[in-house]
């Protein structure tokens, strides 16, 4: 390359309209960095007499502030005032995007030195851009290489809304998906990133790329340090074109610089690589390392630009071999085209914004380029691409320091350091280790009810035993043994449940088996309840049912005879409605295994890990409905059973001896459950809590019954055993709680005069029924005689001194005296009652008034 130094006088300008963005409040202000540099490149190509014959290259530049709206009006100002500018140079991407789309328009040939986006790459949109600077989309292999060296398969992006940062972001979405890499989520603030921090931090993201301008990134980690999105758990990706104080806090950042620093501790960097790695001479005829250096010396004229008291540019440094090579491109590309131009009878003065053909050839000419630049081979794919390498950066006590280099092409990744990491010297975890924590019953708790449920069990089968063993002990037959046996075994199944209640998935070897012990608890509970309490229910239903019986047909309650049957189907009614209850429900609506979990908690112990417990309990899933059928009807067994109870509280039964104690019991049970039944639901996410309120409602209803029903009799054949007429048959009462017959003598006795009793009161009101025909008759024979006397009287008028003489009673009422003469009562018997006519008082009233 290069000319020999020749006069070029007089030489035609070739102007080409620049945007830099030197200053601005947002975006990239690059411009700072690049303008020095494509000075230089313009310098060296003026310089270059073997190029451009006849013309010399102008930059006409303006500050564009990387701001869009009025990159478009220098845009337009650069058109419509002359001179003609063929080319126009780029600076960020914001900026490129809108001069491209329009330039295509002008037939311009738009080249960016400092425009990343990926959307630059479509090539229907800005058929005429070219670009120095590789698409962002070249971070994202890298990424993904690295997330697969790190063992990450789940990462979070943050981005600002910005078509450069969204493209890419997009992109690195569906490399991610081609990796199998979970995209936990994607937030995108416009100004403000509180919020999407914030989301951040919700969702629990560990790996975090973060795609943004410098401006942005200084407020996103001032947010991450206050959101604690910093530190040992928490890996963050950031673009590395930023300057190397980018982090240092700006008067509108709200963090100090210790903690601007904390938080971009660690962090990890992508770039396309701008500067040529090699020590081969660049277009400049220099190294690019000694490149870097004249530029270095080049800046000191260009100190006006950068911020206040700084002898560096803000940004753009890295771009600046970008930039340069840029405007060597254009040069080369110009080249060309005045040669082909000039073979057609054309030169660049042809050039019209109305017509494309000069912007064809340049285009044309553009595509072709290839040299070794200063930022590394320069060449333009199909899209207009440059393809380079990509360095990874670590800010390590900060300080950015290079890790490695990764080729796209060629899938290598260079690892020249060692990168630091916070604890134990391995990549933190992509998400928080959720580790499961089965909550079970404590064993000592299990343990000890289920003990207590087993001696529960044993005393219920003695108790069997000793109804068996006395059953033919009167007292113990007047109880309705058969049915307190029925009770016990209910007691049994009761008890069973306990122990069922508290057995979880690693007792039964696994959650499968948990599903047995769900349908087992359900069916020895219910069947356990309805064979105790409907035993409890039907004595006492017989008890109010002759209760009533003996009131209303005013016979003594003493006679009645219990039919045992009757209480035996009662109580096989309330097993057989729980069998068709829990069949249907098991058939149709199985129940099911569930694990129910609880929100996170930190573990006990202080780990470097990133791990959260998560408490969780196995959970015997079922349709509420079906709990509420059962408990429905329990519910109106318990309500009618305690109701029964009330009303037959005083009611003392030969046949029922324990009648009133059996009701007592109910009253236990009916409270005890009422408190349960909502209580046990209340507390069911707390395993020992659960299991203690219920086994311990379960355990006292059915020791309780236990002793009310059989510690009196226990206690009464011990004193009958120990009494003077001891013998299981013998007649002691016990006096306490019962005044029931106590010989075979006795209640015959009782019986007898009952019904002696019965007969005399239906002879009494028999001989009263008799006493008033007769006084209604004597009230007739009265009138009579009256009416006698009377005409008497007035015969007397008529016929003086007539005998008197006294009318005597005619043959009735003769048969009536006979008929009470007669009244045939028994002289004597058991109830000593004597029959005495003479001293009926309707006898001497007759009398009276006969005389
Ligand atoms: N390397 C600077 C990129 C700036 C931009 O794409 O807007």
């Amino acid at each position: 390359m290069g000319r020999p130094l020749e006069t070029k006088t007089p030489l035609k300008k070739i102007y080409i309209g620049a945007l830099f963005p030197m200053n601005g409040t947002a975006g990239w202000v690059g411009g700072q960095g690049c303008l020095p540099a494509a000075q230089m490149a313009l310098e060296d190509v003026n310089k270059d007499l073997t190029l451009l014959s006849g013309y010399e290259l102008d930059l006409n530049w303006n500050n564009s502030q990387c701001d869009p709206g009025l990159a478009a009006t220098i845009l337009y100002d650069l058109i419509y005032r002359p001179p003609k500018k063929p080319i126009i140079l780029g600076g960020c991407s914001i900026v490129c995007s809108g001069i491209a789309e329009t330039a295509k328009m002008y037939n311009l040939v738009v080249v960016g030195y400092g425009s990343s986006s990926p959307a630059l790459s479509n090539r229907y949109r800005f058929p005429t851009f070219f670009r120095t600077h590789p698409s962002a989309t070249i971070h994202n292999p890298t990424r993904v290489k690295l997330f697969k060296k790190f063992r990450w398969s789940r990462i979070s992006i943050i981005l600002e809304a910005e078509e450069v940062f969204v493209t890419t972001g997009k992109d690195l979405e569906t490399r991610c998906k081609e990796a199998d890499i979970e995209i936990l989520t994607r937030v995108s603030f416009l100004d403000d990133p509180t919020e999407a921090v914030k989301s951040l931090s919700r969702q629990g993201a560990r790996i975090i790329i973060g795609m943004f301008y410098a401006e942005p990134a200084r407020k996103v980690m001032c947010e991450a340090y206050k959101a604690g999105l910093f530190g040992k758990q928490y890996v963050w990706f950031l673009i590395g074109w930023y300057d190397p104080s980018w982090f240092h806090p700006t008067p509108n950042i709200n963090c100090t610089m210790n903690e601007m620093r904390k938080v971009v501790e660690g962090h990890f960097t992508t770039e396309a690589l701008m500067i040529n790695q090699g020590y081969d001479k660049t277009i400049a005829g220099i190294t690019a390392q000694e490149w870097v250096v004249r530029y270095e010396n080049e800046l000191k004229k260009y100190k006006q630009y950068f911020p206040f008291g700084s002898n560096k540019p803000q940004e753009g440094s890295q771009e600046a071999p970008l930039a340069y090579d840029a405007i060597w491109a254009i040069a080369l590309a110009l080249n060309k085209t005045i040669a082909i131009l000039s073979q057609k009878g054309l030169s660049l003065d042809s050039f019209d914004y109305e017509s494309p053909t000069v912007m064809n050839v340049i285009k044309s000419e553009l595509q072709k380029v290839q040299f070794p630049g200063v930022s590394g081979y320069v060449a333009f794919n199909d899209i207009g691409d440059r393809i380079s390498w990509t360095l990874i950066e670590q800010m390590v006590d900060g300080e950015y320091r290079k890790l490695g280099y990764y080729d796209t092409v060629t899938d290598n990744l260079t690892w020249i350091d060692k990168e630091v990491w916070i604890v134990g010297g391995r990549p933190p975890k992509d998400r928080t280790e959720v580790v499961q924590s089965l909550q079970t019953v404590n064993n000592a708790l299990f343990i000890s009810l289920s003990v207590v449920s087993a001696i529960g069990i044993l005393m219920a089968v003695s108790l069997i035993c000793f109804n068996y063993r006395f059953s033919n002990c009167r007292y113990i037959q007047m109880s309705n043994p058969a049915t307190n046996n029925l009770m016990l075994i209910g007691c049994i199944l009761c008890f069973i449940s306990v122990v069922l209640f508290g057995l979880g998935g690693q007792d039964v070897g696994g959650l499968h088996n948990v599903l047995i012990v769900c349908n087992a608890r359900a069916f020895c509970l219910s069947i356990g309840f309805s064979l105790f309490f409907g035993a409890m229910f039907a004595k006492i239903w017989y008890c109010h049912l002759l209760h009533t019986q003996s009131k209303r047909k005013e016979i003594n309650i003493y006679l009645q005879k219990i039919n045992n049957n009757h209480i035996y189907i009662m109580i096989l009614g309330f097993c057989s409605i729980d069998l068709i209850i829990l069949s249907v429900w098991f058939l149709k609506d199985p129940i099911k295994m569930d694990v129910k979990t609880f929100p996170l908690m930190d573990p006990d112990i202080n780990v470097d890990e990133d791990i959260k417990i998560q408490p969780c309990i196995e959970h015997c899933e079922a349709n509420f409905l079906w709990y509420g059928i059962l408990f429905g009807y329990k519910g109106l067994l318990l309500l009618f059973g305690l109701f029964l109870s009330y009303e037959t509280r005083s009611v003392k039964l030969k046949q029922l001896n324990d009648s009133r104690l059996v009701g007592m019991s109910i009253y236990n049970v009916v409270i005890l459950c009422l408190i349960t039944g909502p209580v046990s639901q209340v507390i069911e996410d707390q395993v020992n809590a659960h299991f203690a309120f219920i086994a311990l409602a379960i355990i006292f209803c059915c020791f309780l019954t236990m002793a009310l029903v059989f510690v009196p009799k226990i206690v009464e054949l011990v004193r009958i055993r120990s009494g003077p007429n001891s013998g299981i048959n013998g007649s002691g009462i016990n006096g306490t709680f019962h005044e029931t017959m106590t010989s075979r003598e006795e209640e015959e006795r009782f019986n007898r005069l009952s019904l002696e009793n019965q007969e005399l009161k239906e002879k009494i009101s028999e001989k009263e029924k008799q006493i008033e025909e007769i006084k209604s008759k004597i009230e007739v024979m009265a009138k009579q005689q009256q009416e006698l006397r009377k005409s008497e009287e007035s015969k007397q008028l008529c016929v003086k001194r007539k005998a008197v003489r006294i009318q005597e009673p005619d043959g009735q009422d003769g048969d009536v005296i006979e008929q009470l003469s007669n009244t045939n009562v028994d002289p004597v018997s058991d109830s000593g009652f004597v029959s005495n006519r003479n001293s009926r008082p309707s006898d001497f009233e007759f009398s009276e008034s006969y005389l």
